[in-house]
């Protein structure tokens, strides 16, 4: 139900926040964007917050399935190394634990190792016919999703079913009107979801006040974020 879906928004939200993966300044992105605020969800260093991550993907998942807007049929979740391992662990823990998803997690090698078992991929082998969801952490041009897509299909003849974020940063793509999401869709064919958009990061955030009762956005930031969405924003 959408009342669901609001809290789960509001709930993030206030993760990135507490956790400090939300951060407001001045940040240079991989695109060359200058932009006043940046995810890292590298921020997600410890136990509770991987567990508690994992948790935020694992119930957009079912929230997508129950939707129909993904398979309950998945065989994997992929995530992209290094920074999609802790994603795809922690989205198979908590799908296989509190959600009744029992599915396997598979990520990729960045150096090639030519002993043991070898093989570029870890976790879940990729066959073909298997369905693999796709995770990873923000997108802004979907250039780090543009690069995992082929190393994926190279594998195995698979379905990627999908791809889930946790901030979908709603940019434009520097070519066409769309945004990148949207470009990633079209050219993939498969839905692109995300836990979070960063419009509506920043309307549940404009209402939130840190253990201190300080709002967390200011006025300068949110003017800051309204102007930098006007520009580079789809
Ligand atoms: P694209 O590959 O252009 O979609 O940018 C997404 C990647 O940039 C992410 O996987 C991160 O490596 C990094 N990034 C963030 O982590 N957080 C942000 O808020 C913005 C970026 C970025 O550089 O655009």
């Amino acid at each position: 139900p959408a009342e669901q879906t609001e809290g789960l928004r509001q709930g993030f939200t206030r993760f990135l926040l507490e956790s400090g993966a939300l951060k407001f300044g001045d940040f240079t992105l991989k695109s060359g964007r200058r932009s006043p605020y940046f995810i890292n969800a590298g921020a997600f260093n410890d136990g509770p917050k991987i567990a508690l991550l994992g948790e935020f993907y694992a119930r957009t998942i079912v929230n997508a399935v129950k939707a129909g807007t993904l398979p309950a049929d998945i065989d994997t979740v992929f995530g992209p190394a290094y920074k999609g391992i802790p994603l795809a662990v922690s989205t198979a823990i908590a799908l296989g634990g509190a959600h009744d998803m029992h599915l396997g997690y598979t990520f990729d090698r960045k150096e090639v190792k030519d002993h043991g078992d070898g093989g570029l991929m870890v976790g879940t082998q990729l066959e073909d016919g298997m369905r693999v969801l796709l995770v990873d952490d923000v997108m802004t041009a979907g250039t780090a999703v543009r690069q995992a897509v082929p190393k994926i299909l190279d594998q195995a003849k698979v379905e990627i079913v999908g791809l889930v974020l946790s901030v979908d940063r709603m940019e434009k793509t520097g070519q066409g009107k769309g945004s990148a999401v949207e470009a990633i869709m079209e050219e993939f064919h498969f839905p692109v979801l995300s836990i979070v958009n960063v419009q509506q990061i920043f309307q549940a955030a404009s209402a939130m006040k840190d253990n201190q009762g300080r709002p967390f956005l200011t006025d300068q930031v949110a003017s800051d974020a309204n102007d930098y969405l006007n520009r580079y924003g789809a």
